[in-house]
């Protein structure tokens, strides 16, 4: 792994519909997540918050319309402009969210990096919806729909490219909640999922064994995407949409460290940390945690 990372925090909450989720970057960092692996040998900077532009009157309700969309294109293209530098400085970026719409704007900078980019999506949800199949109108809940393309051209062209990622570089792993639209696109592009019945069934080191084996030969670089809600709310109940039935503490510690000794991981992000739902800033401080195993922490 690089030696210098990079943080960037996005205070994004306009991809959902639960104010809280913009202080995620602000728990983590009160968590200590730079303490945390500036004590692992890394050098670290922090290039605090990207600046998200409110709309006078935030959409929060159920609605069949994408919320918000011109401020969450505005932050994705920003983010996009950060997390592209970073890597040109030879950084290794390391995103805070914010909801799960800021993926779009980290794969955007990312991507036109590498040629094959691999993605680990470890979450709950598959994040697979476009306006027409989403039943909330949430952009939290279609990221990596857009990232593949499939989505409003706005969110789609975002740094001037698209798509950003190919179904085949793809590993979702936790996935316990997916929508009918979610599921066809799924089986249409043939996307790897390792749903919890997999998890269950094969225990998670033979999932990263599994996951690790299928991208290593196949790409040139794989962003991990952590979605707090991929694992329970019993031990993560600082999150938006929880979703009963999560990977423990223990298997997504193991997933870290498994990835950590791998050796393929190029890019991070960890989203959906909303400390208003939290007890005791519990889930940014499993947050940070897994950052230490991500970085290595057990091989030090
Ligand atoms: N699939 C649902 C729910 C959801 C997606 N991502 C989160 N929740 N966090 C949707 O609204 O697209
Ligand atoms: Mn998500
Ligand atoms: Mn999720």
């Amino acid at each position: 792994m690089k030696s210098t990372i990079s943080i960037i925090g996005v205070p994004m909450d306009l991809g959902q519909s639960r104010r809280g989720v913009d202080m995620g970057p602000s728990a983590m960092r009160y968590a200590g997540a730079v303490e945390r692996l500036e004590a692992l040998g890394y050098t670290l900077h922090d290039y605090g918050d990207i600046g998200i532009t409110r709309p006078d009157k935030q959409e929060t309700g159920r609605s069949y319309q994408l919320k918000n969309l011109p401020q969450v294109v505005e932050a994705n293209e920003k983010l996009a402009t950060m997390v592209d530098q970073t890597i040109k400085k030879g950084h290794f970026p390391l995103v805070f969210g914010g909801d799960h719409s800021i993926a779009i704007g980290s794969l955007a900078g990312i991507a036109k990096h590498y040629e094959q980019l691999g993605v680990i999506w470890y979450d709950a949800h598959g994040d697979l919806n476009t306006k027409e199949t989403s039943p909330s109108g949430n952009i939290h809940g279609m990221p990596l729909a857009v990232s593949l393309g499939f989505g409003h051209e706005l969110l789609t062209s975002i740094a001037g490219y698209s798509p950003k990622v190919k179904p085949e570089n793809i590993v979702i792993i936790g996935a316990r909640s997916l929508d009918p639209g979610e599921r066809e696109l799924i089986r249409e592009k043939g996307i790897q999922v390792y749903t919890m019945h997999e998890v269950d069934r094969l225990g998670m080191s033979n999932v990263i064994e599994k996951a690790v084996a299928y991208l290593s030969p196949r790409t040139d670089g794989v962003h991990v995407s952590v979605d707090l809600d991929g694992l329970d709310p019993s031990e993560a109940p600082g999150v938006g949409t929880p979703v009963i039935g999560g990977m423990t503490y223990r298997e997504s510690h193991l997933a870290m460290e498994m990835l950590a000794e791998a050796g393929i991981i190029t890019s991070a992000e960890f989203v959906e940390v909303n400390p208003i739902l939290d007890e005791k800033n519990k889930t940014a401080t499993l947050a940070v945690g897994l950052m230490g195993s991500l970085f290595g922490e057990k091989l030090k």
